[in-house]
């Protein structure tokens, strides 16, 4: 089965400035068992073209790319899959577009919508604002545990939790249900993006002995 272990998205305004492919090379080799690129701010063709580049990073690496909300960025780019929202293309569509294999995650706030995306196809979910966060805008209010291990119990495809995860509360986020572990600020804030990877990284392999 996939591994989501940890999952670090890209975002330049959190990481200082530095680009996609300065963080994709960043953490490609410190931990990172996916990198999602994610940018509300590029056109089509210059999320592609950027996802292109993190391609060549992460093939080499051998690490999984996603593209956020663009299933034409992540076909065009050659990634291993797309991460939609509620609102983006219905995840139906977005298969039946996708070859064999292609992996496709879906933003879910509840287990019903977990449910739903699993019953659709999706081969994960990504649950979340688990805590608090201040890298997203509209996330809306923290949904904590209960509902993580609300969403775990009631699907069988892998849970990955988003929103304030450090490596303070990795340990307990994955006991209470997580299967990966995304992150933007605990990495990209941090001057020594690969060391914070690195932490992280440890911190899952600690509280998961033996599970790959
Ligand atoms: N979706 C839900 S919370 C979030 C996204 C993209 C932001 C996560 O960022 P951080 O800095 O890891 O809390
Ligand atoms: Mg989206």
């Amino acid at each position: 089965m996939t591994r989501y272990g940890l999952y670090v998205i890209t975002d330049e305004k959190v990481s200082g400035g530095r680009s996609h492919a300065e963080i994709a090379r960043a953490v490609a080799h410190a931990g990172a068992d996916v990198i999602q690129l994610r940018d509300k701010g590029l056109s089509g063709e210059e999320l592609a073209e950027t996802a292109r580049q993190l391609r060549a990073i992460t093939r080499e690496a051998g690490v999984l790319l996603l593209v956020n909300d663009s299933l034409e960025a992540a076909l065009e780019s050659g990634a291993d899959g797309v991460h939609l929202g509620q609102t983006d293309l219905p995840l139906r569509e977005a298969r039946s577009m996708a070859p064999p294999g292609f992996i496709i995650g879906v933003s879910v706030g509840n287990a019903e919508e977990a449910l739903e995306a699993e019953e659709e196809g999706a081969d994960y979910v990504g649950l979340g604002p688990i805590y608090p966060t201040g890298s997203k805008d509209d996330a809306g209010p923290a949904c904590g545990l209960k509902a993580l291990r609300e969403v775990k119990a009631a699907v069988g495809i892998p849970v990955v939790a988003i929103g304030g995860i450090t490596k303070a509360n990795a340990a307990e986020t994955l006991r209470n249900g997580a299967d990966g572990l995304a992150v933007i600020s605990a990495v990209l804030a941090q001057p020594d993006m690969a060391g914070a990877a690195r932490e992280l990284a440890e911190a899952i392999a600690q509280a998961r002995p033996g599970s790959g």
